[in-house]
């Protein structure tokens, strides 16, 4: 009899979003990471998985209420048939002052509870055991070293579920020496990095279920897997209700208004653009007359959420500038910033520059 499983990690509920989001998009965005959860659950209940499990950061502890904690638990009990095995991960650590221990968790959920030795969690009637130690940052910089010392019972399915850094990027106390436990295991169940990524075929971290800045670009999803002493297959199930999509554009001083508008606008389909996060890298030449503020502005109600870098530069012709104005304060402050590097924000000062000089000019008839 086969296992089936879904496998995730990385939903940093409760998180409060800065980035460069307005009040109505972090709240919208903590709704989504909730709806997200709930998809993951109801997919648990439709097709009657027999595993869920999460591999650290479920919450994002700094800010996750215990009223959060209640409503996970409940989501919980409505996949009673699903075992639910919840390891701790560095933004949710299993702390003194971890919600996890204040709360009445339904019967089939196992919260991994030790943080200095491995949990060892026997399914018998599955034939499953399950291996996982949780996260406590203590501020001691030391690798998790019982990890490397499991012994596994041949006859079972052996998963390993942890939160950690495979790669030795992170500090000692984040990493898991992967390679001692693949012969041990008949699957590694990992969290932490939120990309995708499969280490091998059997050891892999799905990446956050809901993407949570634009560093996690592409699809974003869970594993559902099957597994037996024998067999293994997985699927990546997409989950994300929205992305988050870098785009880089390139203009042209020719461009006018309403083209430069239209490449923006038409970056996304109609679908996307209503509920995905973009951003877009502005690069090229525009013409010195354009108002690429109004132009950003009016793109922007297109865009359920667009933010913009400025790499471009103005089509300035100094020379033409310069015998337009020759003799007047306007001539001397061109010359003056033409001696400078051109850059986009030398270029913004002498446009806003010559704006203000020609105002002043016009209003110096009102005397
Ligand atoms: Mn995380």
């Amino acid at each position: 009899m086969s296992i089936s499983f879904i496998h995730t990690a990385d939903l940093h509920i409760g998180k409060k979003f800065n980035l460069n989001f307005d009040v109505g998009d972090s709240i919208r965005r903590r709704i989504d990471l909730w709806e997200t959860f709930d998809k993951i659950i109801e997919l648990c209940i439709r097709n009657e998985i027999d595993f869920l499990f999460i591999a650290g950061d479920l919450t994002d502890g700094k800010y996750c209420t215990i009223e959060d904690i209640e409503r996970l638990s409940s989501k919980f009990k409505e996949a009673k048939d699903t075992k639910v095995v919840v390891t701790t991960g560095n933004n949710d650590p299993y702390s003194v002052n971890s919600y996890y221990k204040y709360i009445d968790w339904p019967e089939n959920v196992y919260i991994v509870d030790t943080t200095d030795s491995i949990k060892k969690m026997e399914f018998e009637e599955e034939g499953l055991c399950v291996y996982s130690i949780g996260l406590e940052v203590k501020g001691v910089q030391e690798e998790r070293k019982v990890i490397s010392s499991i012994e596994t019972d041949k006859e079972m399915v052996n998963i390993f579920l942890a939160h950690g850094d495979i790669e030795g990027n992170d500090p000692p106390d984040l990493r898991i020496d992967v390679e001692s436990l693949m012969d041990k295991f008949d699957y590694i169940a990992l969290g932490h990095y939120h990309q995708y990524n499969e280490h091998s075929e059997r050891v892999i971290y799905p990446g956050s279920p809901e993407p949570l800045d634009f560093k996690e670009h592409g699809q974003h999803g869970v594993i559902y897997g099957k597994i037996d002493k024998e067999n293994f297959e997985k699927v990546f199930l997409p989950t994300a209700k929205s992305r988050f999509i870098l785009k880089e554009l390139y203009l042209q001083p020719e461009y006018e208004h309403q083209k430069i508008l239209d490449i923006i606008k038409f970056i996304g389909d109609y679908i996307s653009v209503s509920k995905d996060y973009y951003k877009v890298i502005l690069n090229g030449t525009v013409n010195m007359e354009m108002d690429m503020d109004k132009v950003k502005a009016e793109a922007s109600t297109y865009f359920q959420h667009i933010e913009f870098m400025d790499n471009y530069t103005y089509d300035i012709d100094y020379d033409l500038l310069f015998e337009e104005y020759k003799g007047n304060l306007i001539g001397d402050f061109i010359k003056l910033i033409k001696e400078e590097d051109e850059n986009i924000n030398s270029q913004k000062t002498l446009l806003l520059g010559i704006d203000v000089l020609l105002k002043e000019k016009v209003g110096s008839n009102d005397y």
